[in-house]
Order: structure tokens, then sequence, then C-alpha cells
């Protein structure tokens, strides 16, 4: 039995994001030395069998079926919501009025209007709070984070980032119930923008600042789908591609772009920033190398540096294997995880908070204005 108190986890959704949660909850504490232990108290989703196959699966000491009962339960210290968008809101209140902690998969809410809610009952409540943007707590993302604060690319002129997909583009894939429900608008709130633009947004405002205005378009390519769970065929309503101009506080100017429509491409998420000093680049598909040019090398050497971000000096890697050798993209879950037991010891609370999901909804709310609007518009909040 370990000396630690445990933190005891009731998790809803048993989906892909279920699924990542959980692997962090079981395996942080092998790697990391926190000063509470997560235990998988109980996992919730509506059908019985399934639900039971998973707990039994990963290790949850009970399930549920309905989420009201797991809030309900004193036996519960966190309630992670990793269940699709339109539940969001109803769980994280109901979790903040009943006194858990609440983490929460991205988008926080279908729209800035719903996360304002969710950021007040957490603000109210006193509890704990955190978004899923697992992408920062990519090694080199968080390495690219601390060289912009040490000042080593100076004044940023420009951020790019595309997430680049293709698993939409046949006309015969149906909208809507378990796995596609990211294409029915009513339950994710936007299509690429909620879902893939607010990564890059993010990420973008953790290492560069906030966004002041955006102009946007978006693009919906396959007009009508059949709903997977009622047969019927309907309009699509979500954006299956977004692009945007923005211009951040710090004067710099961006370009960001999402689809799923990009054939080739399966979750190329890319990012690079140019400053006056450095310029930044980074590729999930390759996510464990940064790509570095330092303008006060000489000149006669002067390049890209390729950096394999695996060493014990780099961020996290030392809770992991020896230099050199690589982790994946669960892993970042698992950081993140590390990251909010940690500030449960009365630090800083981690981030992104769920007044930090906020900021990133305002501004997709502002790129869908945008696009419907045909002008600039500004971030508002
Ligand atoms: C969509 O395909 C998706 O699974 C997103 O929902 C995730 O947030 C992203 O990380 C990968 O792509």
């Amino acid at each position: 039995m370990s000396s630690k108190q445990p933190l005891r986890v009731g998790m809803v959704g048993i989906g892909f994001m279920g699924r990542t949660h959980s692997n962090a909850f079981r395996q942080v504490s092998q790697f990391f030395d926190l000063p509470r232990r997560p235990v998988l108290q109980a996992i919730c989703a509506r059908s019985e069998g399934p639900v039971q196959a998973f707990a039994e699966n990963w290790g949850y000491a009970s399930h549920e079926t309905d989420w009201r009962k797991l809030v309900a339960r004193d036996d519960i210290d966190l309630i992670d919501i990793a269940s699709p968008n339109d539940t969001h809101l109803d769980i994280a209140l109901a979790a903040a009025a009943a006194g858990k902690m609440v983490m929460c998969e991205k988008p926080l809410g279908r729209s800035a209007a719903e996360s304002l809610q969710m950021v007040e009952a957490v603000e109210k409540a006193g509890v704990a709070n955190m978004v899923w943007y697992n992408y920062r707590r990519v090694p080199a993302v968080t390495l690219a984070k601390q060289l912009i604060d040490e000042g080593k690319l100076g004044k940023i002129f420009h951020y790019r980032a595309k997430f680049l997909q293709d698993w939409t583009i046949s006309k015969d894939l149906p909208q809507g119930g378990a796995g596609l429900w990211r294409l029915d608008k009513s339950v994710a709130g936007s299509g690429v923008t909620g879902d893939l633009l607010a990564h890059c947004i993010d990420t973008a405002m953790w290492l560069n600042g906030g966004i002041t205005e955006v102009s946007a378009m978006t693009e919906t390519f396959i007009k009508e789908r059949t709903h997977t769970l009622t047969g019927a065929v309907q309009p699509v309503t979500i954006d299956d591609a977004s692009a945007f101009l923005a211009r951040f506080d710090n004067g710099s100017l961006a370009t960001f772009e999402a689809t799923r429509y990009a054939r080739g491409h399966k979750a190329l998420y890319t990012l690079e920033i140019n400053g006056e000093k450095a310029s930044i680049a980074w590729d999930l598909h390759d996510l464990h190398r940064l790509q570095y040019f330092d303008h006060s090398e000489s000149g006669r050497t002067r390049g890209w540096h390729n950096v394999h971000i695996t060493d014990g000096d780099h961020p996290y890697m030392k809770h992991w294997w020896v230099p050199g050798l690589q982790i994946g993209y669960e892993h970042t879950f698992i950081h993140q995880a590390a990251d909010f037991i940690a500030a449960l010891d009365g630090g800083a609370a981690a981030s992104p908070t769920f007044r930090e999901g906020l900021a990133t909804d305002r501004v997709t709310d502002a790129v869908l204005a945008s696009a419907e609007s045909r002008r600039w518009e500004s971030v508002t909040g």
C-alpha cells in the first residue's frame, strides 16, 4: 500500500480520450514522484456492457452508467470529463457544485458562453481545474516555451500553425454517434475550428501571448451526410476546413489552418515561430525533434539545428528512459496528469486552467464569427 494520499478519479467517457486519460492516471505514479497517487475509482459511460468491459480492462474499481451518480459519490475526488463536447457543461457544473476537482477534455465548451459558465463554477467552488490541451506537454514544445521565455528568439514577428487530417473526405462517411459525433455540430459545437484549431490556438497563446483579432474563412465541402443513429440524410453544419489570419498582443502576425480534407495527412500538427534572433519549428509527426535556427552563430556554420529532445536536461525526459530514447503521444497526457497533481501540493494552478480554456474558445468563436461576417473580428472578453 502506498503511503501517499490517494487521488480518487471518476472518469466519464470510454472513447479515444477515455483511454488516453485512463492510461495517464495509471502510469503517472510509476514515473513521477507526486504528492498524491491516482486511484482509478470509477469509470462512467451510458452502456453497461462496454463500460464494464472498460473498467475490467483498465483496472477501475467500479463503474457507473449515469454521470450524476458518479458526481454524487463521496469516494471520488476528481471528475475527469472525457466524453463528447455536449456533455462537458452539465458535468463540470455538477462536479464543481459537489466540490470535486474537475479536468475536462478540449475544447472546454461548445462555445465561449458555455466555457464561461464552467469557469465561474470552478472558480466559485474553489476547486482545481484543468483542460487537456496535451500538445503543450510534448517535450519539444515545452522546450520551445522555455527558449521563448528566456528571450532566445527576441521580438517575435511571425507565428504559423497547421493541423491537417484527411479522414472525412469520403461522402459515404455518416455523421453523428460514437466516434463520429465530431461531425455533428449540436454535439461538437463546431468542426475543425473547435477540434483542431483549438489545439493550435492553445499552444500559440501559451507560447506567444494573447490574440487580439482574426480574419477567417471556413468551408463545408460535403453538404449532406446520413446520420449514424437515425439514418436520415441531413445537412452537414460543421466546418470541414478553417483558416485564419491573426494579430497577437505582442504585434506579431499569424496564419492558422486546419482541415480534414488534406489527402495524405493523418494528424500533421506543425508550428513555426520566427523571431528577431532565432526561429523554431516543430512537427507532430517527428514530435521528439525541435528545429532551431540561431542567428547569433558564426555565419560560416549557421543553419537549422535538428535537435533530438531526448536528453535528461530536456523537459520531462529525466522521468523516462535513458538519453536518446524516445517517448510518444500518450506521454503528453501523462505529463499533464503529473503537472496537475504536482500543483495540488499548494503551488500555482497547473496550466491550462478552465480560464485559459475559455480564452481559446473566445478565439474560436471569433474565427467562426469572422468566417460568417467575412470581416475582421476582435477577440472579446
Ligand atoms: C480528431 O481526429 C482528433 O482526434 C482530435 O479530436 C484530437 O484532439 C487531436 O489531438 C487528434 O485528432
